[in-house]
């Protein structure tokens, strides 16, 4: 009877597996042939990327019209998100495009905001030139609903660049292609009119890219939003063109993988399952929970620092995130092998809100002292543990452990992917010596002083091979 049991059991277990790999084979075959799919496959190897990948942490700048009402429009507060007040609130266009007069922001200073940036340790910005709304920050020649036409008159995206290019921090252009300005603009196209409006606002839209990037040659890429649309969705060739176009241009160009989709449809992953574009666009306001969730991709994760408010909102409601966590967040989105973009919405007269300055502030105060282990960090390959979050070095054999939780034990586990061989562990601050304690051929357990730290702070273990990580990342492409 207990032979039989066995024998059922190892029957299928082989029919199971070999059912498994027809599917494989199956999945493999399936491939479709895409004509404006990815065309890339696995990530980019130039050092532009390269030098992406290791950013760790960045700001991302929401600025526009939506800043000078901040989420209040004829006394009443408004929940939603600040830069969405026209379209949830049902102000009429013409109302809400006034707000155009009364753009004139005499506290802006791009070298305060670059210098809280660069105080903070972000090592790249992603600006807003045009949201929703269709306001540009850029005086374009392609509508007059610009800085140009305002009481400012003047250029903001250009003295940005400047300033951040000055602190040494690199700069991505944020565009919505959804446009609620432009009379070409529709959501979807049903009829020849609408057909006819929207090859207008396809020019539009070329025009305007490439003004961009013509005028701002120092920027590293382009942060696309509002292409969800089914009119644009279908427009695949047209975008695909566009996006070569823009390309040849700017080589190095780096473009997400929100500005396409396929022939079918498919946004951010075509019709098989590929990434398009340089990186995976798609952590909005959430982050991956284990390096699976990846798919040996480059991302990143743009965050808001309450719930859902990018625009300048004056009334902050619902949880308003800490240093902690958001420092905690850039861990772990560095531990997965990501980057982390924190919101600021500076308001409508250019300043920025002092809750916003005071987390920059503390931010950079621990990027200062820890910064080795965020910046030009990967996924170590090691298998998470509660204490914190590990990253690893893309230079040298060294592993980091983030430690935010710290058991009563006082001892911290490390259980090894690969046989590293860690020769010592030390506290990054101070660089007191930690021992260690082989528990068994995988794991070991550092031992820390039982101080009561207040902050998140750094191990590092100086290893012989490093964790192996690459071996695991590629496991996973
Ligand atoms: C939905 C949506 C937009 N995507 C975020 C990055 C914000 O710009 C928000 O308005």
């Amino acid at each position: 009877m207990k032979n039989r049991k066995l024998f059922l059991i190892l029957i299928s277990a082989i029919l199971c597996s070999q059912f498994c790999q027809a599917q494989q084979v199956e999945h493999q075959q399936a491939a479709i042939s895409l004509k404006h799919g990815a065309h890339r496959i696995g990530k980019r190897t130039d050092e532009v990327m390269q030098k992406w990948r290791g950013y760790g942490l960045g700001q991302f700048i929401h600025w526009g019209l939506y800043a000078i009402p901040g989420g209040e429009w004829n006394g009443k507060q408004y929940d939603g998100a600040a830069e969405w007040i026209r379209s949830w609130n049902g102000i009429p266009k013409s109302t809400y495009d006034s707000l155009i007069y009364k753009f004139n922001p005499v506290n802006f200073n791009p070298e305060e905001w670059a210098g809280i940036a660069k105080n903070m340790g972000a090592k790249y910005v992603t600006i807003t030139t045009k949201h929703h709304d269709g306001f540009c920050l850029w005086p374009s020649k392609y509508t007059s609903y610009t800085v140009a036409k305002s009481p400012w008159k003047k250029d903001v995206i250009g003295p940005l660049v400047d300033a951040y290019n000055k602190a040494g921090i690199d700069v991505i252009l944020y565009f919505s292609i959804m446009d609620w300005n432009h009379p070409g603009w529709r959501y979807d196209i049903k009829t020849k009119s609408d057909s006819i409006a929207f090859e207008g606002f396809k020019k539009f839209t070329r025009n305007q890219l490439i003004e961009l990037l013509t005028r701002y040659p120092t920027a590293k890429g382009l942060w696309f939003d509002g292409t969800w649309d089914k009119s644009w969705v279908k427009q695949a060739e047209f975008a695909d063109e566009l996006e070569t176009e823009m390309r040849k241009l700017r080589p190095g160009l780096i473009i997400g993988s929100r500005f396409r989709a396929d022939e079918f449809g498919k946004r951010h992953f075509d019709s098989n399952h590929m990434l398009m574009g340089d990186y995976e666009q798609g952590w909005e306001r959430k982050l991956p929970n284990k390096i699976e969730d990846v798919h040996g991709n480059d991302w990143d994760c743009v965050m808001t620092v309450p719930e859902n408010q990018w625009g300048y909102n004056k009334a902050w409601k619902g949880h308003i995130k800490t240093s902690n966590e958001l420092i905690e967040m850039t861990a772990k989105a560095v531990s997965l092998g990501g980057n982390f973009v924190l919101n600021f919405g500076p308001k409508g007269d250019g300043s920025i809100r002092e809750e916003e300055k005071k987390l920059a502030a503390e931010i950079g105060d621990w990027m200062k002292v820890n910064n080795e282990a965020i910046y030009n960090c990967e996924y170590a390959g090691l298998e998470k543990q509660d204490w914190g979050y590990f990253t690893k070095s893309r230079n040298t054999n060294k592993v980091y452990m983030i430690v935010f939780n710290v058991p009563v034990s006082g001892s911290l586990l490390v259980k090894q992917g690969g046989h590293m061989g860690i020769t010592q562990g030390y506290l990054l601050e101070g660089k007191k010596q930690l021992s260690i304690e082989k528990i068994d051929g995988s794991t070991s357990a550092i031992h820390i002083p039982t101080v009561g730290q207040k902050q998140p702070f750094v191990i590092v273990l100086e290893t012989e091979k490093g964790s192996g990580a690459k071996e695991d990342i590629n496991k996973h492409i």
